[in-house]
């Protein structure tokens, strides 16, 4: 795992980029695009930090919707995948349905652009308030169980949105990222402990962080485990997308044989087995295919 920033010259554009690291022994770097042109060409980015990705206008429009309808969060059972409550997780949150408004839209659309990913791949965004000694303990993003798997695929990847600056604490850590080789020392006394144990973001209301929880080859990503360092003082809002690597938004009914009937059928269609065996795979509306899942007839 390695951290970019990313600073946003214009909305419509992401070409200027800065890169700053802030590792476990509490150092950063700032480097600019030039530098960049000698940077290591083996360095592979998993995670990004875009400054002022939000405005403050779209960071209190979402924290005006969130705010009246907070319940504490939950977190999805390893094995059953249904939502309970945990001491790991200790934050309030509550879901914005997508396109709820033009502010909404328009923060959607640019999620889209900056992470090359379709909208439909997109949850709704979920607003979080964790106030004094509230977090979110070291964890995965993508799921381990069937059922969440089942709509959209594995979480590919998280755009956490910082709506609130916090006085101490409140960071986003990686402690099993790799602290990339070359940086610059200088010391940032602002991290709490928790930030210190991996490579850390603090949240600056405006910013958002981007990172891959699945590697290039679509598996786990274990460097992608991640957690909310304890509010020390003030009070942190956040906005998490959520992105699979299908569509979210598919509608995927028990009826209309809209069904795998083979574990393999996902690997079959990707090596082009619903063109090349359309019989098995597809079949006819009388003799239904045991990949029209996969082969992404509904
Ligand atoms: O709030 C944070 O910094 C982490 C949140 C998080 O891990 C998540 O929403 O998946």
């Amino acid at each position: 795992m390695h951290l970019h920033h990313q600073s946003l010259q214009s909305q419509a554009g992401f070409l200027e980029t800065k890169v700053k690291v802030t590792s476990p022994k509490s150092d950063a770097v700032t480097r600019n695009s030039k530098k960049l042109e000698n940077y290591d060409p083996g360095f592979v980015c998993r995670a990004f930090v875009y400054e002022g990705f939000l405005t403050d206008e779209e960071c209190d429009h979402l924290i005006s919707i969130a705010k009246y309808e907070l319940k504490r969060s939950a977190v999805a059972d390893n094995l059953s995948g249904k939502s309970k409550l945990s001491e790991v997780r200790t934050s309030s949150g509550m879901f914005i349905a997508k396109a709820k408004d033009p502010i909404v839209a328009g923060i959607e659309d640019k999620i889209a652009t900056w992470t090359f990913l379709p909208k439909d791949n997109g949850e709704d965004i979920q607003v979080l308030r964790y106030e004094h000694g509230e977090k979110y303990d070291p964890h995965f993003d993508y799921f381990t169980d069937k059922v969440n798997i089942a709509r959209g695929g594995h979480r590919i990847a998280t755009v956490l949105m910082y709506l609130s600056d916090v006085e101490k604490g409140g960071e986003t850590v990686f402690p099993s990222a790799e602290v990339p080789r070359r940086r610059a020392s200088s010391s940032d006394e602002d991290l709490s402990e928790c930030a210190k144990k991996g490579i850390a973001v603090k949240p600056r209301k405006g910013d958002a962080l981007l990172f891959f929880s699945l590697q290039t080859s679509a598996i786990p990503d274990a460097s992608s485990l991640h957690a909310g360092c304890p509010v020390i003082e003030g009070e942190k809002w956040s906005a998490t997308k959520w992105i699979h690597v299908d569509s979210f938004d598919k509608i995927v009914g028990d009826s209309g044989n809209c069904t795998d009937r083979n574990e393999n059928c996902e690997r079959w269609a990707a090596l082009g087995e619903c063109t090349k065996n359309a019989e098995y795979m597809v079949g006819t509306p009388e003799l239904p295919g045991s990949c029209r899942r996969s082969c992404k007839l509904c």
